[in-house]
């Protein structure tokens, strides 16, 4: 377990000190799980899933072992793990700037997928998950707000910036590979360090899929074009992730071009969304970004390239080849056992018992959690009644016409009050 680091500073967001959101967290983050090795049994994919061309992933029923010990909040809460790019934005004076390092941002959310051709649980209606971590200013919050279609609205908060959107996505297996569809928009307010109006940024990920099924070596790709847009300035980045061919140097490619609100290029990028990536400075015309020679280059400096983000390393040998970023989601320290939510994801045996490696637990429990969920809805029907999600409600953005889920604010309150001993504040 390693610190992170309640270093005893306030945290402060939009002029309300949010500090109780940290607590319970003080023990830190574990750095590995119970199991050193998942041992699973290895199956081949195709052998079980050609019997299921033309089904989307919510009516696949697939061995628990197909699963991973995360689900599709863990898998959006992945979209933090290099928030620290939003703070860099944030620190830029120039918007250019700002949309490159939200455009990085929106790029490292693909990092994690690599090596992880599995499925997640889904989380059960009314689900929730928080993750506060006070060495880095942020607090995320996801709930299940729909399960058919399962949709999960997130948001998270920093000082410099807010982060909120919709995991929504489709999928469809089609023999040849396994489609997602990422269907919400995703909302990005930064508020220059140096001041001046706050950002507003929008767009939608690309598509992810699984190729190489029938093939017995599959992998997740993830390609399309991703259009960033900064509603106060008009600029906008225009990203092309490259789908994957047949050559493996092909893979993870990417690149892009930051116009201006006239339509001009100010900047282009290059790299690879698992490793790397490359912007230079192009006022008026566009260019291929790569590797540069050395590393020397500077944002202000067209003659060459520089590094603009890096993803972290990816140690060997951790189970279902989890990230270390991951995996401290689902640690259930007992001071945090305390302050969250009784519909935290960390309290879901079935995901428990699949981290340990009880796989016949993971399977019977996550059997027993879902009859529950059909019991309760079945219930709902007959009395008529509709589930309305505890902490989201549905909007329309003023500024794009877009429907989404607002975050009422009120999930950190309950938190603050169940933390400092009234036993009904979750009720
Ligand atoms: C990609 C990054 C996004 C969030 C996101 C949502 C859905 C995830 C997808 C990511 C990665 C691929 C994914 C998918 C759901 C199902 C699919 C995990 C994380 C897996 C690979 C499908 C495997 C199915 C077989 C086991 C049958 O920001």
């Amino acid at each position: 377990v390693v610190p992170s680091a309640n270093s005893g500073q306030d945290v402060v967001i939009s002029g309300v000190d949010v500090s109780s959101a940290f607590r319970g967290y003080e023990n830190g983050l574990r750095t590995r799980l119970k199991l050193d090795e998942d041992n699973r049994p290895r199956v081949g994919l195709w052998g079980i899933l050609k019997s299921m061309i033309g089904k989307d992933m919510t009516k696949m029923t697939l061995p628990v072992s197909f699963n991973e010990p995360t689900s599709l909040l863990y898998r959006t809460g992945e979209d933090m793990e290099y928030a620290d790019l939003l703070n860099m934005a944030a620190d830029r004076s120039d918007s250019t700037e700002r949309m490159l390092y939200v455009a990085a941002f929106a790029a490292s959310e693909f990092a994690s997928t690599i090596g992880r051709v599995a499925k997640p649980f889904n989380p059960l209606l009314g689900e929730t998950f928080e993750y506060a971590r006070a060495d880095k200013g942020y607090r995320f919050f996801i709930e299940q707000v729909s399960h058919h279609p399962p949709v999960g609205a997130a948001y998270a908060e920093s000082a410099k910036w807010t982060y909120w959107g919709e995991a929504k996505v489709d999928s469809k297996f089609l023999g040849m590979s396994f489609d997602i569809y990422h269907l919400g928009t995703w909302f990005l307010r930064l508020r220059p360090t140096a001041g001046g109006k706050e950002d507003f940024f929008t767009w939608k990920k690309p598509k992810s899929q699984v190729v190489g099924i029938m093939s017995g070596n599959p992998v997740v790709d993830n390609y399309g074009l991703v259009e960033i847009k900064n509603w106060t300035t008009g600029e906008v980045c225009l990203l092309d992730f490259k789908k994957r061919g047949w050559k493996a140097s092909t893979a993870y490619q990417l690149s892009g071009k930051i116009l201006d609100a006239d339509g001009r290029p100010r900047m282009c990028l290059g790299g690879r969304w698992n490793s790397k990536i490359y912007a230079r400075l192009t006022p008026g015309y566009e260019a291929h970004v790569e590797e540069p020679q050395d590393a020397r280059g500077s944002i202000s400096d067209p003659s060459r390239a520089f590094i603009v983000w890096e993803a972290n390393a990816r140690p060997q040998g951790i189970p279902f080849n989890l990230t270390p970023f991951v995996l401290t989601f689902n640690h259930l320290d007992d001071n945090l056992k305390q302050w969250i939510a009784p519909t935290d994801s960390r309290f879901r045996p079935d995901q428990r018992a699949m981290e340990d490696g009880e796989y016949d637990l993971a399977a019977s429990e996550k059997n027993r959690l879902e009859e529950a969920q059909r019991a309760r809805r079945k219930l709902r029907q007959q009395n008529g009644d509709e589930f309305a999600p505890a902490w989201f409600e549905k909007t329309k953005c003023e500024i794009t016409g877009v429907e989404h889920w607002k975050f009422t604010g009120k999930y950190w309150e309950q938190r603050e009050k169940f933390g400092s001993g009234d036993a009904h504040a979750w009720d």
